[in-house]
């Protein structure tokens, strides 16, 4: 009778210091590629990751009367440098790098020629420190606080003229980065849920301040073998217009320099990928894919609207 109480607390004991280890080996135990700062690390972890992100905007949801230039498509390359280390089971820091190349192009409407300008460059650098509030074999509750800091260049110019404010790389201000991160893991699926913030602290050197931004999404995956996971997410992004303006950019040459043509919501769907191999000479590595829609779009002024965004992730760690 003792030998079998003790076989059975042994087992207990077993499995409930494998289960989290077991959870982080799935595919699904990290969210979609697009969704940051979504896992924690346990002690003595680390990861490096890259996710190469494509934004495409095209077509204005209101006509740009009154300006030379009208919009009439933009594109966003963006190489997301990343780490994450773990000091503690609670605590995981995070530090994230992007570097963006824009690309827009434009009519004039009065002579009806076209043109195009690019910008490129890092953006400004993030570091988050994530703390893990609750946390059972199925249940996970974690807490964000990070803070961005401006290192990006916001007087990106071309032809000896600033650039409109969409164009520019950073933010020229510190913003504070919240996060909530939720994830409930089951034998056959799992789900999650995150809400996110950008506070935007000052305005930044040439007088004016972005928009403060919050994002609230929720996905549900299903492992598909111990390889490979299949998600769906929804995503809303609701952000506040420019305050104060850079007084050597143009706002009527185009609707891009006026900052009352700023701010907006979106929802998106996203269908996305995640493949690991749990052992062998890949184990380690994951490898993830993002595509996603928007379904709805509502922007202040005259906006290019966004039409698709695609995310590929590489991701190792140990
Ligand atoms: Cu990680």
């Amino acid at each position: 009778m003792k030998n079998k109480l003790f076989c059975l607390m042994t087992g207990i004991l077993l499995l409930s210091a494998f289960s989290p280890a077991m959870a982080v080996s799935r595919p699904d135990a990290h969210a979609p590629i697009s969704v940051m700062g979504e896992h924690t690390h346990n002690k003595g972890e680390w990861m490096l990751s890259t996710r190469y992100m494509r934004m495409n905007m095209a077509g204005l949801n209101s006509a740009a009367t009154g300006y030379m230039m009208a919009p009439q498509s933009m594109s966003m390359d963006m190489l997301m440098l990343g780490a994450m280390i773990a000091p503690t089971d609670d605590f995981t820091w995070m530090i994230m790098l992007p570097w963006s190349r824009k690309n827009m192009t434009m009519i004039n409407q009065m002579s009806s020629a076209t043109m195009s300008e690019m910008s490129q460059g890092f953006g400004d650098v993030s570091l988050s420190a994530l703390y893990t509030i609750w946390k059972t074999p199925t249940h996970k509750l974690h807490l964000t606080a990070g803070a961005s800091l401006p290192i990006g260049r916001i007087n990106s110019s071309t032809g000896g003229s600033v650039q409109t404010y969409p164009m520019q790389i950073g933010s020229g201000s510190t913003s504070l980065l919240p996060g909530l991160t939720y994830v409930q893991t089951h034998a056959d699926l799992s789900l999650g849920a995150q809400t996110s913030a950008t506070i935007r602290t000052n305005d930044n050197p040439r007088d004016y301040r972005l928009g403060d931004q919050y994002k609230a999404t929720t996905w549900i995956a299903k492992p598909l073998g111990n390889s490979l996971s299949i998600s769906a997410r929804v995503d809303h992004t609701v952000w506040g217009s420019i305050k104060g303006s850079d007084a050597t950019i143009s706002s009527t040459k185009s609707p891009a320099g006026n900052p009352i043509n700023s701010g907006g919501t979106r929802t998106e769907i996203g269908l996305g990928i995640n493949f690991i191999q749990p052992e062998g000479p890949y184990s380690g590595h994951r490898f993830a894919l993002e595509l996603i829609t928007p379904i709805a779009q509502t922007l202040n002024g005259s906006q290019l609207e966004t039409t698709s965004i695609i995310t590929l992730g590489w991701q190792y760690g140990i």
